[in-house]
């Protein structure tokens, strides 16, 4: 399953409403090709596959049931009869969830799903994340000092965090379908949030969302969400968001709306950069407000990874609901 996973990872952002699947295809014991499906969600990512019988394939998501503008994966496979499919999960498209499966089981074929499960549901959470619970998988992203500031009393913020930290953020931004800012946030630092990775083709969609400022001039590329002026309802914008396709959301944002985020249980994952800078209590708080905030750590939240990018370093949380 590692390399069907590994190409899944590498269209992460890249397939549109569709997941990003990935396949690999064993013959005689060698790994003989590894595809993912298509940039925009088509090819699906089996139909790329020359599969001969007696082949073993790995694929990170139950092959598709439905027939649409292409057969159904599950048919293709089924019809090309290798001799074993590694399945990473189910696909909850009701037009799938299941039949998948069956049509290549009936088929004769050994099936085995919920292959390194855990993985693959992380590798495509946008797309999950997006069919099962109507909103985007959310990657919040904070840069902040190491007494939690984000910038000084005066808005100036460059750099908190160095290089290699700000390199990772970019590798973040080539794998979301859209970036969120905070209006505040988008005046202010006027960012160009551009994945700048050398990857072409890969900058997200950029979202603002309204506060009280007033934004003037608005690059084409950037829209505006959300009702002006007032509080926002987050998770009535995550839902539209999602009706629009995006499932994987990143939010760069503010101490305000990061807070807000966290508060209303809508963040799936936080990435920490963390830097040796000290600012003290007049400059910027990298977090807001949290209501009611125990000794403990958000709902459900834990650290899942921590490491060192050049002088800073990332801490890696993960909400397992
Ligand atoms: C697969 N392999 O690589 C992908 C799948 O609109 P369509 O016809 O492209 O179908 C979209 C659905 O197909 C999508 O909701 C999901 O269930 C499945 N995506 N399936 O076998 C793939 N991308
Ligand atoms: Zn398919």
């Amino acid at each position: 399953m590692w390399p069907a996973l590994q190409a899944a990872q590498r269209q992460r952002g890249q397939t549109g409403k569709n997941p990003n699947v990935g396949a690999a295809l064993w013959r005689h014991g060698r790994l003989v090709d590894v595809v993912a499906t298509g940039d925009g969600g088509r090819p699906h990512a089996e139909s790329q596959l020359n599969i001969l019988p007696g082949d073993v394939l790995a694929v990170t998501l139950e092959p598709c049931a439905h027939e649409g503008e292409t057969p159904a994966c599950a048919r293709l496979v089924a019809d090309a009869r290798p001799s074993k499919v590694y399945v990473g999960c189910l696909d909850p498209d009701p037009r799938t969830s299941g039949h998948g499966l069956e049509i290549m089981k009936e088929a004769g074929i050994s099936v085995q799903a919920g292959i390194c499960e855990h993985k693959a549901r992380h590798v495509m959470a946008g797309f999950l994340t997006r069919m099962i619970h109507q909103r985007p998988h959310v990657r919040l992203k904070l840069a902040m000092t190491r007494d939690g500031r984000s910038a000084l009393a005066d808005g100036r913020s460059q750099w908190i965090t160095g290089f290699e930290a700000r390199q990772h953020g970019h590798l973040l931004r080539a794998e979301a379908d859209a970036i969120m800012v905070g209006a505040a946030t988008f005046i202010q630092d006027q960012p160009t949030l551009t994945c700048r990775l050398g990857l072409s083709g890969r900058d997200p969609e950029i979202f603002v969302l309204s506060g009280r400022e007033e934004i003037s001039s608005l690059p084409k590329n950037v829209q505006i969400l959300g009702t002006s002026g007032g509080q926002q309802d987050l998770s009535q914008i995550l839902r539209q968001l999602a009706q629009e396709g995006i499932g994987n959301l990143l939010v760069e944002s503010g101490g305000r709306l990061a807070a807000s985020l966290l508060q209303a249980e809508l963040v799936d994952e936080l990435y920490c950069y963390q830097s040796d800078l000290l600012l003290g209590a007049n400059a910027r708080s990298a977090l807001g407000a949290l209501k009611d905030q125990e000794l403990l750590l958000p709902k459900g939240m834990i650290v899942k990874e921590r490491r060192q990018l050049g002088q800073d370093q990332l801490t890696r949380y993960v909400v397992e609901r």
